[in-house]
């Protein structure tokens, strides 16, 4: 799917959220406030009437206004029906318009004097905070106003998204929020081993991570060999030019694009040609606009490697630290600071779990720059749970107890590359609400599949944003709305294939196909009992039978594409469950005949469903698997049930 095209889609399944789910937030976001995902710090029902965008709408906006949020601001008004007339200063407007400010805290103050709300304490709270801004609705100049201000450019191009959410038939409902996020990075680390994503993939992933509020694109894929096997290779002019398109959208989507090499498969610290192709390789993409980078040496050998390294620091893990310090630092002084508007380097150390200290993160704590900011994945790679109290004594054994390290943790959820034939849909569970006080952002990994991915995105996007706020169940159910669009059919075709994917790793908080198994449950419960047998499990097989043709009409096209094996699969159980059901009657009532005919039905549904349909890149073709194995199971019962004729 083309970017335009996500744009277009979720648009219109942004309206379906806004009206059917009207969430409270922290502070009193009740009934009259539609929800907004990520939920704001400050949402209360604005006076007055909504503001129409679906007639003319001046959209004013000072030279100098954010140009994204102005474009992205003119395509919202497009989408409502309306004509947007973009203005430096509003003097004389129709009667008949409406207006949108676009601004900073400077440039906004008489729109929001104007509206008598100038001096409220939270509208300034949130236009003193990076990324903060302020949205709310009016009157003025005689025309229904919305006025958008922001912080900074990133400030102003979130109130926009906030916006799109508050468009109800056409109009903005009256509102006013005040909003900043409470973890300065967010965002989507493609670090996962396996396919790469598209670059189509990676367009529409950056689009969808901006309009969620996120700030963060990591470029770090296992497989791609000019960032791990050959890190010392320059790019073609061809390969530039689709790095530069992917930095391009990043920019407009207020998205920071990070460059991550990861030189350690074959790196020698300490020889002098290594750090001249390090900076080399860096500053290639320094050229293109990239203004934040990241040394991965995570999955590398354990040991100091080559002779001069050996020489030079010696063996062992605390050695190692200390050449890999001394190379980051090195990295951080030829590149990093000399180059004007660098983000502070990061890594991912060669130990990158657990929060104790060891050898290995005690001298990496006292040898590496303290501006070097630390990638962490929790107690384990794949954390289930992270608390404060972890990150916190993790921070103090990356660094020092008196000058803890400077956290982001890169979540290794919902990542499937050691499961390629899971697929996990599960929200995201078990990160602290308050994580946010310890650590400096989160960067989630996600699934090989990219679209597959962007409902745990969405969950990252609200988790970071406002982690007090942040419900798995609510943000999973709009973030499923906003994928599927309005249909019906589709919403209910989408939420029983994701309940088959539920089972992160046995984790008591996501249980595997819970709706399925209540099924499953209440018909063996029925049958035993010799009573007539609900149909809700009839109907579930019927629905899954028809997956294949309704998650293509999805709002996000590219989930139906990324599930196809799974889907697949889930519509041959669903039609083994369907004659299982004929077959257990017609034993029943004693038609052989018609019970053997199922029987072999079921059995040739469940080969269907069992073989192997789904390629990976190094493991060859795989069977898509769903939840754990509820279906088969069901199936299997079935079939002892009534034993072949
Ligand atoms: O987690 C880290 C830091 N490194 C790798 C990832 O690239 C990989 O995707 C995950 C999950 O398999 N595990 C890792 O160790």
């Amino acid at each position: 799917m083309v970017a335009g095209a996500l744009t277009a889609a979720l648009v219109v399944a942004g309206w379906f959220v806004v009206s059917r789910d009207r969430r409270g937030g922290p502070d009193g976001q009740g009934p009259q406030v539609p929800s907004v995902f990520p939920v704001p710090q400050h949402a209360r029902p604005g006076t007055g009437s909504p503001v129409p965008l679906n007639g003319h709408v001046y959209i004013v906006a000072p030279s100098g206004t954010d140009q994204a949020s102005v474009a992205a601001l003119q395509e919202l008004v497009a989408g409502a029906g309306g004509t947007g007339e973009a203005v430096a200063a509003l003097n004389n407007p129709r009667e008949d318009a409406s207006a949108v400010y676009l601004g900073t805290a400077a440039t906004s103050a008489s729109a929001l004097k104007a509206l008598r709300i100038d001096g409220d304490a939270e509208i300034q709270d949130a236009l003193g905070r990076t990324e903060g801004y302020a949205l709310a609705t009016g009157q003025s100049s005689g025309i229904p106003t919305a006025v958008l201000a922001g912080k900074d450019g990133d400030g102003l191009f979130h109130a926009v998204q906030t916006l799109r959410q508050l468009i109800k038939g056409g109009s903005v409902s009256p509102v006013r929020i005040s909003d900043w996020p409470l973890m300065e990075t967010r965002g989507v680390i493609e670090g996962f081993y396996g396919t790469p994503w598209s670059h189509q993939a990676r367009l529409d992933a950056i689009a969808f991570a901006g309009r969620q509020k996120m700030n963060t694109y990591i470029y770090s894929p296992k497989d791609d060999p000019l960032l791990r096997d050959k890190w010392r290779a320059l790019y073609s002019n061809q390969e530039l030019q689709q790095l530069q398109e992917l930095i391009d959208a990043a920019a407009t989507n207020h998205i920071r694009f990070t460059y991550a090499l990861s030189p350690g498969i074959d790196v020698c610290y300490s020889r002098p040609s290594d750090l001249d192709d390090a900076v080399a390789k860096l500053d290639s993409l320094y050229s293109l606009g990239v203004r934040s980078f990241v040394i991965p040496l995570d999955d590398i050998a354990t040991k100091v490697q080559c002779a001069e390294d050996l020489r030079e620091f010696g063996s062992g893990q605390a050695n190692l630290a200390k050449a890999q310090a001394s190379f980051l630092n090195d990295v951080n002084e030829r590149f990093i600071s000399a180059r004007e508007g660098v983000l502070p380097l990061e890594t991912v150390p060669t130990f990158y779990n657990g929060s104790s200290s060891t050898p290995y993160k005690r001298e990496l704590g006292k040898a590496l720059n303290p501006e070097i900011v630390v990638q962490w994945t929790g107690e384990d790679v794949v954390s289930h749970r992270i608390t404060q109290e972890s990150a916190e004594t993790a921070a103090r054994s990356y660094g020092t107890p008196s000058s803890p390290r400077t956290l982001v943790v890169w979540d290794n959820y919902p990542v499937n590359d050691f499961s390629q034939d899971h697929l996990f849909l599960a929200p995201v569970i078990g990160r602290d609400a308050n994580l946010y006080q310890s650590i400096h952002g989160i960067v989630t990994n996600p699934m090989i599949e990219p679209y597959l991915s962007l409902p745990a995105i969405f969950n990252y996007a609200d988790l970071t944003w406002n982690g007090p706020a942040y419900d798995p169940a609510t943000s999973m159910g709009a973030a499923l709305s906003l994928l599927a669009g309005p249909d019906p059919e589709v919403n209910a075709a989408v939420r029983a294939f994701v309940d088959l994917n539920q089972d992160w790793q046995d984790d008591e908080l996501t249980p595997s196909a819970p709706g399925l198994r209540r099924d499953i449950d209440r018909f063996w419960a029925d049958y035993d009992a010799g009573g007539s047998p609900s149909g809700d499990l009839k109907a579930r097989a019927g629905l899954l039978q028809r997956l294949p043709e309704l998650l293509p009409r999805m709002a996000v096209p590219g989930f139906a594409t990324d599930a196809t094996q799974w889907v697949a699969a889930a519509a041959s159980y669903g039609r083994g469950v369907e004659e299982a059901l004929d077959m257990l009657e017609a034993a029943k009532r004693g038609d052989t005949q018609t019970a053997a005919e199922a029987r072999r039905n079921v059995q040739s549904a469940l080969t269907a469903a069992t073989a192997k349909t789904q390629p990976t890149l190094d493991l060859g073709v795989v069977v898509p698997v769903l939840g754990d194995n509820e279906l088969k199971g069901f199936l299997e019962r079935a079939l002892q049930q009534v034993p072949a004729s």
